[in-house]
C-alpha cells in the first residue's frame, strides 16, 4: 500500500488541478452514521420512505422528525482528519474543487471554502409552497426545532429541508460548477458507495476528461475496477498519510 501512496503523492504537483468528491464515508470517523454501511441510516429507514417529495407530501411530520434527529446528532459532531486534510489542500492548490454528497456541513466547518453541495444542506430550509415572500433557500441551524414540522415565517406554510431528494434534479448552477471541476489532473472519490446518480457518474466523467482517478474507500464499490487507483483504507488515515508524503 505504501508504494501506492508514494505513486499518488508523486503525481501531485504544486500546480495540480485537484477535484475531490466525498460521500458519507468521510464523516464516519466523526461519528456520523453513513447511509448503507453497518448501522447505516438506510438500514433503519427506506430512502424512498423518507428522502422523496412524495414521502414529504404524505407525512411531513415523519420526514421532519428524521431530519430534526439528524440535525441534533450532527450538532454534537466535529470534523475529522479527513475533513482537515481536504481543507488544507483547498488552501494549497490553486485549482481545487470539493464536491460533496454530504449535507452535514462538516467540510465547511473544517474550513474548506466554496464547497459544491451536490445534494444541498441539512442546515438550510426552503418554503414548501415556494411562497413569493421567501428566499429560494436559507440557513436555519435551530436545534431542535421548537415545532415539527417547522413553518415558513413568510407564509406560515410548511418548510422543507434544503436537500436534494430522490427523484429531484440537481441544482443547475451546482451541475455547472461540477462540470467545470471535472477538467482536472487528479480526481479523488472518497467515502462513497457510488450507487446514487448522477453523483456516481462523476469519477468516470473526470476520467473521460483525462483525469487520473483515485478511489479511497474501506470497501470496493462498482467504480473500483474502472478507476486508475483504488486505495483500500479509511479516509481519516489515508488522506493524512498522503499529506505526510506531500509535506
Ligand atoms: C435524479 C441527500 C433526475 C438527502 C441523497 C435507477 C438507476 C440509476 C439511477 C436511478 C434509478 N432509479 C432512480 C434513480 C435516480 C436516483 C438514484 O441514483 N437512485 C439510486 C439509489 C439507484 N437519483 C436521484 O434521484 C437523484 N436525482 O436522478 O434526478 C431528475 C432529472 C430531472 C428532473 C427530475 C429528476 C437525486 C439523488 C439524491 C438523493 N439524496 N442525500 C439526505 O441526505 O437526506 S442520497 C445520499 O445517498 C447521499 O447524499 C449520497 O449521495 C448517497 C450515497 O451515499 P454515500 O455518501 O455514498 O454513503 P453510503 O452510506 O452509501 O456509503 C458510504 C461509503 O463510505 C461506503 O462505500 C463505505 O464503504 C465507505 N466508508 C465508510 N467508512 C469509511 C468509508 N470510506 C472511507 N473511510 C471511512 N472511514
Amino acid at each position: 500500500m505504501r508504494h501506492l501512496l508514494h505513486d499518488l503523492a508523486a503525481r501531485i504537483r504544486p500546480d495540480s488541478r485537484i477535484t475531490i468528491l466525498t460521500g458519507a464515508g468521510v464523516s464516519a470517523a466523526s461519528g456520523v452514521p453513513t447511509f448503507r454501511g453497518p448501522g447505516g441510516i438506510w438500514r433503519t429507514y427506506k430512502p424512498e420512505s423518507l428522502a422523496t417529495p412524495a414521502a414529504f407530501e404524505r407525512d411531513p411530520q415523519l420526514v421532519w422528525e428524521w431530519y430534526n434527529w439528524r440535525r441534533e446528532v450532527l450538532s454534537q459532531k466535529q470534523p475529522n482528519e479527513a475533513h482537515r486534510v481536504i481543507a488544507a489542500w483547498s488552501r494549497r492548490y490553486p485549482n481545487f474543487s470539493l464536491i460533496t454528497q454530504n449535507v452535514d456541513g462538516l467540510h465547511e466547518r473544517a474550513g474548506t471554502p466554496n464547497v459544491v453541495r451536490f445534494h444541498g444542506s441539512i442546515w438550510e430550509v426552503r418554503c414548501w409552497n415556494r411562497c413569493p415572500h421567501s428566499p429560494v433557500q436559507w440557513s436555519d441551524t435551530t436545534v431542535p426545532f421548537p415545532q415539527i414540522p417547522p413553518r415558513c415565517p413568510h407564509c406560515d406554510g410548511l418548510l422543507r429541508p434544503g436537500v436534494v431528494w430522490f427523484g429531484e434534479p440537481i441544482n443547475p448552477a451546482v451541475l455547472q460548477r461540477t462540470q467545470k471541476s471535472l477538467n482536472c489532473d487528479i480526481f479523488l472519490t472518497v467515502g462513497t458507495s457510488a450507487v446514487v446518480y448522477p453523483a456516481a457518474s462523476l469519477a468516470h466523467a473526470a476520467k473521460a476528461c483525462g483525469a487520473y482517478t483515485v478511489e479511497i474507500n474501506i470497501e470496493t464499490t462498482p467504480s473500483s475496477n474502472s478507476l486508475d487507483l483504488a486505495l483500500a483504507g479509511p479516509a481519516e488515515e489515508m488522506l493524512p498519510s498522503i499529506e505526510a508524503l506531500l509535506a
